[in-house]
């Protein structure tokens, strides 16, 4: 059963600062859900993230308390972020980090997109 409490969301985080348009980033793609864009230091030849325009601290906070529109914003624009992006054929990765045994550093959630080179096989 998911839990009902809410995360405690902290409005300085980077992404949130990213969002009020207080960080520059490179932007791929935004619209009323969320917002796209490269990550700052790739592990991949393209690295891009995805994040919902809510405060949300991870998926396991979003999957309970976010809209169905706030949930489907966000996958269609992972998925449309994943064209622009030229990702789509041959291929890619989606991962989100949750909490601290995923190793969250930026409590907003945000979804990684790789690609741009053949990945390995996906390792813990
Ligand atoms: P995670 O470990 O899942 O919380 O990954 C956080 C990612 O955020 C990490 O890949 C680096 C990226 N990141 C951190 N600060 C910034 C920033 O200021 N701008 C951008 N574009 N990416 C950032």
């Amino acid at each position: 059963m998911p839990v009902n409490t809410r995360d405690p969301y902290d409005p300085t985080n980077i992404f949130a600062r990213i969002l009020r348009g207080e960080i520059p980033c490179r932007e791929i793609y935004q619209d009323a859900h969320a917002l796209a864009f490269h990550d700052i230091n790739p592990q991949a030849p393209v690295h891009a993230l995805v994040i919902p325009r809510g405060a949300y601290v991870s998926l396991a906070d979003f999957t309970v308390h976010a809209s169905d529109a706030e949930i489907a914003g966000l996958w269609r624009a992972v998925g449309i972020t994943a064209d622009l992006l030229a990702l789509t054929d041959p291929g890619y990765r989606i991962l989100s980090n949750i909490g601290g045994h995923g190793h969250q550093e930026v409590p907003h959630l945000h979804v990684h997109l790789f690609g741009g080179r053949q990945l390995g096989a996906m390792l813990p």
